[in-house]
C-alpha cells in the first residue's frame, strides 16, 4: 500500500444546521486518536489544526440561507487549503463540522479534478436549494451547489463553473430524500444506492458497482464525503439529523476497505460528527475506526 502525506484539516463549524455542537467534530476525531492510527499504519500527517471559523451573528442574515456569510468564509478558506494540499502532492482529510463543508472541499479538489468521482455516504441527498429546502440548512445543500446549483456566493466559491458532474456521482445510504432532491436525481439521472439496494445486494455488489461505475467514466480523482448518520444510528448516535434503518458498523468498514483496494481514493471527509448528543465519543470513534479502514490498516 502506498504511504501516503495526509494533510488534516479540522474545519469547526456549525451554522449549516440548527444543532450545536457539531463544531467539536474535528476535536472530537482528534480526541479520538485519528493522527495516532493514521501514523500506525505508516501514513505521515500534517496537521493543518482548524479553520479559522467567523462568528455567524456578525454575517449577513438571509431567511433561506442560515449563515450564509459565514458559511461562505469557511468554505472559501477550506477550498484553498485543500487546494494546496493537492498542489503538495498531498491526500486532503477533512474533519467536519457539519455537511456545508463540502461544499469548499470540492470546490478545492476541482481547482485540480476535471473529472472527480464522488461517493455520497449518507442518509440524504444533500442537494437541496434554497427554493426545495424543508428547513434553509446549508448543511442540506452541499452537492447541488457543487453541480452549480443555488446561491451565486456558494456556487462561485473557487471559480463560477461547477466543481462536479452529476454522472460522476454516486450517492450510497440513502432514506430521508426530500421532493425535490427526488426530482433533481431523476432529472440528472443520479446513481444512488438507497437502502434497499444495499439490503438487496448486499455491500460488496453496491461498492464494486459504484467503482465500476466510476471506472466507465474515467474519473480522474475520487472523493469519498461520508457522513456518519449514513450508519444506523444505533452505530453513531451522535449526528443531528439521525434516520433509522441505516447501514450497519461491518458494512461500513467493508465499504472502506473495497475503497482502499481500488486504490482510486484521492481525498476523504468525514462530517457531522456532534459530540454533544454523543455517549462516550462513539461517534468520533467510529469515524477514526473507519479512517483506519479506508486508508489501508489491515486486520491480520
Ligand atoms: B446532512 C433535510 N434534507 O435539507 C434538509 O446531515 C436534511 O448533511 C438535511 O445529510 C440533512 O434540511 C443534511 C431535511
Ligand atoms: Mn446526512
Ligand atoms: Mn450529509
Ligand atoms: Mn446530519
Amino acid at each position: 500500500m502506498e504511504k501516503l502525506q495526509i494533510s488534516l484539516i479540522g474545519v469547526p463549524i456549525d451554522f449549516g444546521q440548527m444543532r450545536r455542537g457539531v463544531d467539536m467534530g474535528p476535536s472530537a476525531i482528534r480526541y479520538a486518536g485519528a493522527i495516532e492510527r493514521l501514523e500506525a499504519i505508516g501514513h505521515t500527517v500534517i496537521d493543518e489544526g482548524d479553520i479559522h471559523v467567523p462568528n455567524a451573528a456578525k454575517l449577513e442574515v438571509h431567511p433561506k440561507l442560515r449563515n450564509l456569510g459565514a458559511v461562505v468564509e469557511a468554505c472559501s478558506q477550506l477550498s484553498m487549503l485543500v487546494n494546496k494540499a493537492v498542489k503538495q502532492k498531498q491526500f486532503p482529510l477533512i474533519l467536519g463540522g457539519d455537511h456545508s463543508i463540502a461544499i469548499g472541499t470540492l470546490s478545492g479538489l476541482a481547482q485540480h479534478y476535471k473529472n472527480l468521482g464522488v461517493i455520497w455516504y449518507d442518509a440524504h441527498a444533500d442537494m437541496n436549494t434554497a427554493d426545495t429546502s424543508p428547513s434553509g440548512n446549508i448543511h442540506g445543500m452541499p452537492l447541488a451547489v457543487a453541480m452549480g446549483m443555488g446561491h451565486e456566493k456558494l456556487t462561485s466559491i473557487g471559480g463560477d463553473a461547477a466543481k462536479i458532474k452529476p454522472e460522476n456521482l454516486v450517492i450510497i445510504g440513502a432514506r430521508s430524500v426530500d421532493a425535490g432532491e427526488r426530482a433533481l436525481i431523476k432529472e440528472k439521472g443520479i446513481k444512488v444506492y438507497s437502502m434497499h439496494e444495499v439490503d438487496r445486494l448486499g455491500m460488496t455488489a453496491v461498492m464494486e458497482d459504484a467503482l465500476q461505475y466510476l471506472k466507465d467514466r474515467k474519473v480522474d480523482g475520487l472523493h469519498l464525503s461520508l457522513d456518519l448518520d449514513g450508519l444506523d444510528p444505533m452505530y453513531t448516535p451522535g449526528v443531528g439529523t439521525p434516520v433509522p434503518g441505516g447501514i450497519t458498523y461491518r458494512e461500513s468498514h467493508l465499504a472502506m476497505e473495497i475503497l482502499q483496494e481500488s486504490n482510486m481514493l484521492t481525498s476523504a471527509e468525514f462530517v457531522e460528527v456532534n459530540p454533544v448528543l454523543d455517549t462516550k465519543n462513539a461517534t468520533a470513534n467510529v469515524a477514526v475506526e473507519l479512517m483506519g479502514s479506508l486508508l489501508g490498516e489491515s486486520l491480520v
